[in-house]
């Protein structure tokens, strides 16, 4: 089965795009399988609304595991399924807590063999920022990426004002790259990515 990997800065939306995107495509019940640091695996069901209220949090690093479910895909006429998984976000610097250390490092471990990796930023974090030019973790995550499979970014959070001058930065700091403005928390353009998904199944 093909693996389509979540990665971004925390809080960005990566969580909420997971369950909403998984609903978007007709799942009515996420089954989530929740792959703790210690490799201890727990599964859970969960209904959307449930998803949303246990597992996306306001603050950083409220996903301190990977956490993946089956995508079903219709491709042409057959029907494939896909692995998307969510992860841990990743910041620069050494996170004092060892829980939070440990999904980091899983995550780049497990990035490396992924076919599609979908980079998720935040339009606002990008509007607000000093410096478009400035190195930061979201241009070491593309570096990385683009030396390996399927790569996409997400440009969240479009349906805040202000964000459309997030997007134009992204356009402006990663040029040329396959990118789509998104709302997490909307749905926006899901069906463009859902395009994307589709050619990676
Ligand atoms: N307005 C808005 N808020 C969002 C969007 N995506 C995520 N959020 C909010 O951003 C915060 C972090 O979301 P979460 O999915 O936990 O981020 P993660 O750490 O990257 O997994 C939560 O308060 C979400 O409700 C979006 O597209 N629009
Ligand atoms: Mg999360």
């Amino acid at each position: 089965m093909k693996r389509l990997m979540i990665i971004g800065r925390p809080a960005v939306g990566k969580t909420l795009f997971l369950i909403n995107f998984a609903a978007h495509m007709g799942q009515k019940t996420l089954r989530l399988v929740i792959e703790r640091p210690d490799h201890r695996v727990e599964s859970v069901v969960l209904a959307p609304e449930e998803a949303r209220a246990r597992l996306v949090g306001r603050t950083g690093h409220f996903t301190r595991s990977v956490q993946s479910l089956v995508l079903d895909l219709r491709k042409g006429k057959a029907r494939v399924q896909v692995e998307l998984e969510d992860t841990p976000g990743l910041d620069l610097g050494i996170h004092p807590d060892a829980e939070v250390r440990k999904g980091m490092a899983q995550t780049i471990r497990k990035m490396r063999a992924a076919d599609l990796v979908i980079h998720i930023v935040d339009a606002l974090q990008l509007a607000a920022s000093p410096d478009a030019g400035s190195p930061s973790i979201d241009m070491e995550i593309a570096h990385f990426a683009l030396t390996r499979g399927g790569y996409i970014i997400l440009v969240n959070k479009m349906d805040i004002p202000g964000a459309q001058a997030g997007l134009e930065k992204a356009r402006a700091l990663f040029p040329g790259q396959l990118m789509v403005g998104i709302s997490a928390l909307t749905g926006l353009n899901f069906r463009q990515v859902a395009r994307v998904v589709g050619r990676y199944a």
